[in-house]
C-alpha cells in the first residue's frame, strides 16, 4: 500500500509551556523545529503544554525514553515528543519527528523537508558543550543530522545571550529557575546575567557565527531559504533557533541580529512565518 497523503486522525505534540499568552512567548528550539515541520507537512495536530517541572513526569508516563543525558549521565527528559494516532507512534526527538513525518507522508503539505543539498556547516566550540543537545547519528538523512548537530552546538554556545530573560510561566518560574541554577551550579538566576563588555564579546562571537552561517544562504538568493524559495528542514533546524533569539533577546538586539549580514537571518526569521502558526 502506498504512503497515505495526509494522516486522518489528528497528532498531539507536546511543547514546554511558557507564560500566557504562550502562542506568542513559547520559545523552545527543538520544539520549534518540530512545529515548523508540522506546518510545513500541512499536518492536523493539537499541542499539549507542559509546564517546564512537569517535562520528564510526562515523559516517562508517555513511555517514551529520554534522548539526552546531563553530564553526570542521568537521563535529561526533554521535549518535543509527537504522538500519531494513526500509526500509534510516539516520537521523543525534534530530528526524528521530522523523518517520522517525511517517511509516514511524503506527499502532504509543502514538499519534501529532505531535499538533497550540500549543508556544509561546520562549528567548533571553544570547550565541549556540558550537555550536548542531539548526537550526531547514522541516518538516512546523514547531512542533515550533522548540520541539526552543528547548528545546535553553535546557538548553544551563544545562549547566554538569551537565558536571564526566558519569560517562565509564573505559576512553575521558581521551581524552572531554581532547576537552571541546580544544572550551571550557580548561585542565584541573576548570575545567569549577561552584561556590558561581556556581553559584546559574546554578541561579537555570534555575529561571526552566524556570518559564517549565513555564507550557505548565499549560494541561491532567490529566496530566504537556503534552496531559494523552497523551505527544507534544514531551513527549519535554524528557524526554531531564531523562535527563540526573538522571544528571549533584549528587542533591540533582536532587531540589530535580523540585520546582521544583509538580513539573511530576518528574511529567513520572515520567510518562515507561514509554517509558525501555533495550533
Ligand atoms: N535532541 C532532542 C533535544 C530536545 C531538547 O533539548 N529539548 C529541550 C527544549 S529545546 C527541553 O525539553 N528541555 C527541558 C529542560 O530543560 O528541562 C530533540 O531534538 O528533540
Amino acid at each position: 500500500m502506498s504512503a497515505p497523503s495526509k494522516p486522518s486522525e489528528a497528532m498531539i505534540f507536546y511543547d514546554i509551556a511558557m507564560r500566557p499568552p504562550i502562542a506568542s512567548t513559547c520559545c523552545s528550539p527543538n520544539p520549534w523545529k518540530s512545529r515548523l515541520a508540522l506546518n510545513f507537512k500541512n499536518i492536523a495536530y493539537s499541542t499539549t503544554w507542559v509546564p517546564l517541572p512537569n517535562v520528564a513526569e510526562v515523559r516517562c508516563a508517555l513511555g517514551v525514553d529520554a534522548c539526552r543525558k546531563f553530564s553526570d549521565g542521568t537521563n535529561f527528559y526533554t521535549l518535543p515528543i509527537l504522538i500519531d494516532p494513526n500509526t500509534d507512534s510516539k516520537i521523543g526527538d525534534s530530528f526524528d519527528i521530522a523523518v517520522y513525518l517525511e517517511a509516514k507522508y511524503p506527499n502532504s503539505g509543502s514538499g519534501n523537508l529532505f531535499p538533497p543539498q550540500n549543508l556544509d556547516f561546520v562549528f567548533n566550540p571553544d570547550s565541549a558543550l556540558l550537555v550536548p543537545l542531539s548526537e550526531q547519528r547514522e541516518s538516512e538523512h546523514d547531512e542533515y543530522a550533522r548540520f541539526n548537530t552543528y547548528v545546535d552546538a553553535a546557538f548553544t554556545a551563544h545562549t547566554s545571550l538569551m537565558a536571564y530573560i526566558l519569560p517562565f510561566d509564573p505559576a512553575t518560574a521558581e521551581a524552572s529557575k531554581a532547576e537552571f541554577i541546580r544544572r550551571a551550579g550557580v548561585k542565584s538566576w541573576d548570575d545567569f546575567e549577561v552584561k556590558g563588555e561581556k556581553r559584546e564579546e559574546i554578541k561579537e562571537s555570534f555575529r561571526l557565527m552566524l556570518g559564517d552561517l549565513g555564507k550557505l544562504f548565499l549560494r541561491d538568493t532567490s529566496g530566504p531559504f537556503l534552496l531559494g524559495e523552497q523551505a527544507s528542514y534544514a531551513d527549519l533546524i535554524v528557524g526554531g533557533w531564531l523562535r527563540m533569539m526573538r522571544v528571549t533577546l533584549p528587542e533591540n538586539e533582536w532587531e540589530e541580529a535580523r540585520g546582521w549580514h544583509g538580513g539573511i537571518f530576518g528574511r529567513l526569521y520572515d520567510g518562515l512565518k507561514k509554517y509558525a502558526e501555533v495550533k
